[in-house]
């Protein structure tokens, strides 16, 4: 029988209970025969008619998915090898070396610098024929998503590109002092915000490479359907780790990847069956479970699990006894034969079963020893990229069958502790150097010299022509495109601007300035507006008929709402990403839109407006991934605060968003009260990140409560983008003594309303400011404190927080959000500071008596200032008591934090 016709038989062997073998036989032979007589597309033929007649409920057939445990291009359908398969070997051996190298000496002179050797040394086959012959390199070129913690495999490459020095690999995880000396410090894992000329996208936490690199397919879907870019010649490549699967945002776009056929997307599943404490799945095959999920989820599988010196096997094995023995051996016991030698495996593999123990008769210890896995044969995997780069019409998989520390011997290969190997003595050193017959001598090898092959030997040469063929060198990203110009702010945003006391929310004002943004002919069709399922609730139907949904096959039903205005509209060039029920999705999308200034040169500017509690508490690593990846647009959390969202309750009032943005370095947050704040902040930061590139991007609040909205002061503008503004004075005659009083979103009013409880029944004054981010102002206070630390002999410099609050007159900020957000401020100021905030878990109510049940309204702000006062002597016991009693406070409920 021929390769192909042996196939089918494997792996069915073990479960098969059969009531009529004569019969059974009779059938075999007739396939058998028609597969030698008309060939595998008549068999495919005939299969699909007898699938549909069996699928019928009466007979009930559910076969098992999977497919037998070989590769799925079989011997006979691959094709020829198109590289000089010597020297790409020799090549992979180089880089394998540099790689290993590179991890070890750095933890020979720090050892708490850490690494990882034995993932790349089972990836650089995979890696290999990726930058040989399918990653193109170039600004049109692919998206690369590397495996994170194979970093080292891709610095040893662009070490012999040329792009990196060996004193370059000799500040591998040395990033800061290489920087003091002139050379690139080599960041851990793929980090563009540490390696900006280097990594494009950041794969260090398992699961966001995978997600994000669908969302980078879709993206680029998307900017050619709308005519905006012809991404057509990309494809993404990520290459990952088979325990990575297992994290849920690897797995939850699968189905989004099939259904919208994204043939640019080819993922490469490094199954080197271990991860970092043990076996992927030791009990089970991790090849046979992701097989199944992504054929079920709709991908192209290509299992590239033997390499070619099997092939003679399987071809001498007609009694199927290597089905036989692959059916009842799990991953835990390939790991075992992966870290033993020829003898365990010819006694413990091939010994399992008479036929197969006659199968490696004709082989030596030191062959069997050999016989590849198929990610380590450059022939295989070529056929399998091969395939994939081929398959129209559905991503592509390749799971790849490698052995964890490959070559690194009794060190690592296939040991539980390979992961964690870093520390390599002098014989397993000199044993590495002979396993790939490289031309080091024992001296060289034990002092872990790298190793560059002169640059006009063959193999150099082979591997710049390579390079050049494909475009150029990877990975590599770009900063820069083309400014966009941003419209005038009083063009789309005069009715915020000049409120004058009109009702509204802010997140209606936003959703009228987006639109009239998205009318803009320049900045308009680059906007990119992405919810999660959330556009009703935010009052944003109005752009489904707009702008559209798009949707990459158009509209092939007829909207139950067709005749109105606001009718659900998808099309192929719609402009609405709607991301359905997945905030890692959307928040994938936004970074791909956010990130396209840089991989496609043609910059976007998303806005994701979402329920706040389901953005950074939810995504927040996705939200630092993109940080990282230095990420420009807006995210939106709408709903926000506490206490503004009335109803709610407990898992969706957000009092923590703006504390969690802060902490991320290039995430500028505010919080604005009015319409007017609003539309300042977004012409600011559309300005930064459109017109002069400034690699950040902003988070802001919208609120869902209808207020008078008052026209911006003049002359503010400023001020209210450092964080904080001059917006109301009390001062009643005769004051008592005076106070600043600090509100944020919507608590402002109730701020505002305090000061004038203050001047009218306590004849306090009280100055009040919009406090539109406190992390902005603690940004900069930071910087001045440290300069005026660092440089004591020059002139002290003053913070904008600390001159706006200037003075020992007491300090109260409330706000709908944790105390700790306004408490940034509190270290830069001179004043007693009090914060009052919504510490706790929220829960459902009115927004009246949620601010009260919270102390942040209006009576407990005056009652925080009176406190405050009082302890300066200027306000007695007895007057907080009056206020206490008349505003009706509950002085022993319990604490809203601890309710
Ligand atoms: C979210 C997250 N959790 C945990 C880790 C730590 N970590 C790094 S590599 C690794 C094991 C990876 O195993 P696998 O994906 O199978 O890759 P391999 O190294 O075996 O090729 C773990 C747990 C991480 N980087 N990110």
């Amino acid at each position: 029988m021929s390769d192909s016709s042996l196939q089918p038989r494997l792996g069915q062997a073990a479960a098969f209970i059969d009531s009529d073998p004569q019969e059974t036989a009779e059938w075999r032979d007739a396939l058998a025969s028609l597969l030698h007589a008309a060939g595998p597309q008549r068999v495919r033929e005939v299969m699909d008619m007898l699938v549909r007649l069996a699928r019928h409920p009466s007979v009930g057939w559910h076969p098992a998915p999977g497919t037998p445990y070989v590769n799925t291009i079989p011997a006979t359908g691959q094709p020829a090898f198109p590289g000089d398969l010597a020297l790409e070997e020799r090549l992979a051996s180089v880089m394998r070396w540099n790689a290993l190298a590179m991890v070890v000496r750095a933890n020979k002179a720090y050892g708490e610098l850490g690494g990882h050797i034995a993932s790349y040394a089972s990836a650089a086959d995979l890696f290999e024929v990726g930058f040989n012959h399918f990653f193109r390199g170039g600004d049109t070129g692919d998206l690369v998503f590397y495996q994170p913690h194979s970093a080292p495999g891709v610095y040893a490459r662009a070490f012999l590109e040329g792009r990196l020095g060996e004193d370059d690999l000799d500040h591998y995880r040395q990033e800061i002092v290489a920087r003091q000396r002139g050379v690139t410090g080599l960041s851990s894992y793929p980090h563009p915000w540490l390696m900006p000329a280097f990594w494009q996208f950041p794969t260090g936490s398992m699961g966001l490479g995978p997600i994000s690199s669908i969302y980078q397919a879709r993206f680029m879907r998307y900017l050619r359907h709308r005519g905006l870019l012809d991404t057509s010649g990309r494809t993404v490549w990520g290459v990952f780790g088979d325990g990575e699967m297992d994290e849920p945002e690897s797995m939850s776009a699968l189905t989004l990847a099939a259904r919208e056929k994204l043939d640019n997307l080819i993922w490469v599943v490094n199954c080197n069956l271990q991860r970092l404490d043990g076996p992927v799945r030791g009990n089970g095959r991790i090849i046979d479970e992701l097989e199944a999920l992504f054929a079920g989820a709709g991908w192209r599988v290509i299992k590239l699990v033997w390499g070619s010196d099997w092939d003679d096997l399987f071809a001498r094995d007609t009694d199927d006894a290597l089905a036989r023995v692959f059916a009842r051996t799990v991953d835990g016991q390939l790991q075992t034969f992966a870290a033993k030698d020829g003898r365990y495996n010819r006694e413990h593999f091939f010994g399992q079963d008479p036929a197969l123990a006659a199968l490696a008769q004709g082989l030596t210890d030191e062959q069997i020893d050999r016989l590849k896995r198929g990610g380590h044969d450059l022939v295989k995997i070529y056929a399998a990229y091969h395939a994939a780069a081929a398959t129209r019409g559905q991503p592509a998989v390749i799971l790849a069958q490698t052995k964890k520390g490959y070559g690194m011997g009794e060190a690592g290969q296939g040991r539980m502790t390979a992961h964690q190997q870093k520390k390599l003595e002098r014989e397993d050193l000199i044993a590495f150097r002979n396993r790939f017959d490289l031309a080091l001598s024992d001296e060289q090898a034990a002092s872990l010299a790298f190793h560059k092959p002169a640059a006009d030997s063959p193999e150099m040469r082979y591997l710049q022509a390579r390079r050049a063929a494909l475009g150029g060198y990877l990975p590599a990203r770009r900063g820069a495109a083309t400014p966009v110009p941003v419209p005038p702010l009083a063009r789309y945003g005069a009715f915020a601007l000049g409120a004058d006391g009109k009702e509204m929310s802010t997140t209606m004002a936003f959703v009228r300035m987006l639109a009239g943004l998205l009318k803009d002919s320049q900045l308009g069709p680059r906007i990119v507006p992405i919810v999660a399922d959330e556009a009703r609730t935010f009052g944003m139907a109005n752009l489904f008929k707009q702008v559209g949904i798009y949707s990459f096959n158009g509209q092939a039903y007829e909207p139950e709402d067709i005749g109105s205005v606001l009718s659900y509209r998808e099309a192929i060039d719609g402009q609405i990403l709607e991301e359905g029920i997945s905030e890692a999705g959307a928040i994938s999308s936004w970074t791909a839109a956010a990130t396209s200034y840089s991989v496609h040169g043609q910059a976007m500017l998303p806005f994701y407006i979402y329920y706040s509690m389901f953005g950074f508490q939810r995504v927040g690593d996705l939200i630092w991934a993109a940080a990282d990846q230095r990420s420009r647009g807006f995210l939106l959390g709408a709903t926000a605060g506490r206490t503004t969202l009335g109803g709610e309750g407990l898992q969706h009032q957000d009092g923590t968003s703006l504390l969690h943005a802060s902490t991320v370095p290039n995430c500028r947050a505010y919080d604005p009260c009015n319409a007017c704040e609003l539309a300042v902040i977004l012409d600011h930061g559309m300005r930064q990140m459109m017109e002069r590139h400034e690699d950040l991007f902003y988070y802001v609040t919208l609120m869902n409560e209808n207020y008078a909205q008052p026209s911006l002061p003049a002359g503010v503008e400023d001020d209210l983008i450092r964080g904080m503004y001059r917006f109301a004075m009390q001062a009643p005659a005769n004051a008592k003594a005076a106070v600043r009083l600090l509100g944020s979103g919507s608590i402002l009013r109730e701020v505002k309303a305090a000061a004038e409880l203050l001047a009218s029944d306590w004849g306090i004054a009280a100055e009040v400011w919009s406090a539109t981010s406190f992390s902005e102002l603690a940004r900069e206070a930071r910087d001045v404190e440290r300069f005026n630390r660092l440089h004591p002999a020059e002139p002290a410099r003053t913070s904008h927080v600390r001159r706006c609050l200037a003075g020992d007159a007491p300090v109260i900020a409330s706000t709908d959000y944790v105390r700790a957000w306004p408490q940034l401020i509190a270290s830069y100021i001179d004043a007693p500071f009090t914060a009052l905030g919504t510490d706790g878990f929220g829960r459902s109510d009115t927004r009246a008596v949620l601010r009260r049940f919270f102390e942040i309204d209006r009576h407990h702000v005056v009652l925080a200032a009176l406190t405050a006062l009082r302890e300066r002597g200027q306000v007695d016991a007895k007057t907080c008591a009056e206020a206490i009693a008349r505003y009706g406070l509950a002085p022993d409920v319990l604490a809203p934090w601890l309710a």
